[in-house]
């Protein structure tokens, strides 16, 4: 059987007792590819050090085995605050005035994928398939064409592919995406993704289409397609009907008393829209004056990459809207935001999302979201919340049925909540159904089952040598 190996930035090692350190979204679905194939996993440990080496620290559990490597300071300040994190992060999700291009920062992004294929090169086996995620890893395939590996590379982009004018805004957009086209197969969240990128590489690059998604780029082939991220339905929904046992789910529901409960999960990160929602909410208590008192609003966002400038001006922003907003609004006996920037388990996330009444996923642009999929998991059939969702994250594609809003539209958002709070149980119940229907059926096993088949048909056809 061939093995699997699975490259990205950060890798999740667990624990010597099996226990995951970390349960985000990528470790999940890294952990479901794994099912069904023996495999390698490589990245970054985590760690900054001086004078890193270049050979990976390997680490053995179970069927998996871990490839680490460390960064040095100056890798980690322009490979991945910096270029990652700084440029492709805020082009990615159109937000052009927060981009912020130095060629130090590439000339880095560029060494560490160097050094990252050279490492990885010499553990690669014949029969391997390798799966790369995410942006931190563009250029890596063309890293690993030029030393010669000659094996099926798939890419899996988590964000958003935006279009080809705002994209072209980068300084190294020709190079990035000459570089992309030595995947064998692309897979993106959404259609509209697989569009952007394509038209980007016919239109640069005079990429020849070839029907079913596949291109003719510089001699060779390469395949686009989308692939929606799933999530752990199973695991997800277990941890929702067993929370009512958890300590802080129980306190959480005891003080609410009568009061109805609206939800906000989510990174600290201007992509999610955490400061337009609150106001979103403020406007809605403004002109539902009745409501107050009646409704509490609680946003769970741990913190994300402090180091990043961009990131600790949304920390203030945030801080300051939260003050002003309880400080206008609030009573001695109700505040009308809850905000903490603790991260819970994600058990008791499942709780919290199944006790309140209205998960509000609101983000500026998201290339999926899975807060939105595991709201929907997390409620109980016969009395389900309202998932009010906005238009530019990828999982509005799958959940037609929610209360779909422009999230730069604060009247619209705070009305969307209104309609949330009054709908009726049989309306709920019929928007519900159809979405928990089809996470389960599009959950994440199905996701890399077909992402990976269709990177092994690569081994069935005719595949065009490396270039040199
Ligand atoms: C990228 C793309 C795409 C959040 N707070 C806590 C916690 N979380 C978990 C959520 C969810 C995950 O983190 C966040 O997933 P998202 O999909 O919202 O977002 P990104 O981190 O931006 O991920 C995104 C994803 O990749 C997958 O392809 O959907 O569009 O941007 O699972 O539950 N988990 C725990 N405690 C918290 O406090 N345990």
């Amino acid at each position: 059987m061939a093995r699997l190996v699975i490259v990205s930035n950060r890798v999740a090692v667990p624990e010597e007792n099996g226990k995951s350190v970390a349960a985000g979204g990528l470790a999940v679905a890294v952990k479901e590819a794994f099912t069904s194939y023996e495999g390698l996993w490589f990245g970054w440990s985590g760690k900054v050090v001086e004078d890193p080496s270049e050979e990976p620290e390997l680490i053995d559990r179970g069927r998996v085995q871990y490839a680490v490597v460390d960064l040095s300071p100056q890798d980690h300040r322009e490979y991945y605050s910096g270029f990652a994190n700084r440029a492709l992060w805020p082009i990615m999700h159109y937000r052009l005035g927060l981009g912020s291009f130095s060629r130090s920062d590439y000339a880095g992004y560029q060494r560490v994928n160097r050094t990252f294929a050279r490492a990885l090169a010499k553990l690669i086996e014949p029969d391997d398939i390798i799966w790369v995620h995410d942006y931190h890893l563009l250029p890596l395939a063309s890293e690993l064409r030029g030393l010669g590996i000659a094996n099926p590379i798939g890419y899996f982009h988590h964000i958003p592919w935006p279009a080809a004018d705002v994209f072209n805004t980068l300084p190294a957009s020709g190079d990035l995406l000459r570089g992309i086209a030595d995947y064998d197969l692309i897979g993106l969240q959404t259609d509209p993704d697989v569009h952007n990128l394509s038209r980007n590489l016919i239109d640069e690059l005079r990429a020849i289409p070839l029907g079913g998604g596949s291109l003719m780029v510089d001699g060779r082939r390469t395949r686009i397609r989308s692939f929606p991220i799933g999530i752990d339905v199973a695991g997800f929904k277990e941890a929702a009907e067993n929370a009512g046992a958890n300590k802080t789910v129980r306190e959480t529901m005891a003080g609410l008393r009568t009061r109805k409960l609206l939800i906000g999960v989510d990174r600290l990160d201007y992509s999610k829209g955490v400061p337009e929602r609150m106001e979103a909410v403020d406007r809605f208590f403004a002109s539902n004056p009745d409501q107050r008192c009646n409704v509490v609003y609680l946003q769970i966002t741990p913190k994300s990459r402090t180091e990043v400038p961009e990131y600790e001006e949304l920390s203030r922003e945030v801080n300051e809207t939260v003050g002003e907003i309880n400080g206008a609004l609030g009573e001695p006996n109700w505040t009308p935001i809850q905000y903490v920037t603790k991260a819970y388990p994600r058990p008791v996330l499942a709780g919290l999302y199944r006790a309140a009444r209205v998960g509000l996923v609101t983000p500026m642009r998201d290339g999926m979201n899975l807060v939105a999929k595991e709201y929907i998991v997390a409620q109980t059939a016969d009395d389900p919340g309202v998932l009010v969702l906005s238009k530019f994250a990828g999982a509005s594609r799958q959940l037609p049925e929610a209360l779909l809003v422009n999230p730069y539209d604060r009247f619209e958002v705070a009305e969307a909540i209104r309609t949330a709070l009054y709908m009726p149980r049989g309306e709920r119940i019929e928007r519900w159904k159809p979405m928990v229907e089809r996470m389960t059926r599009e959950d994440v096993d199905w996701w890399a089952r077909n992402f990976l088949t269709d990177l092994e048909n690569f081994r069935t056809v005719e595949r065009e040598p490396p270039r040199a």
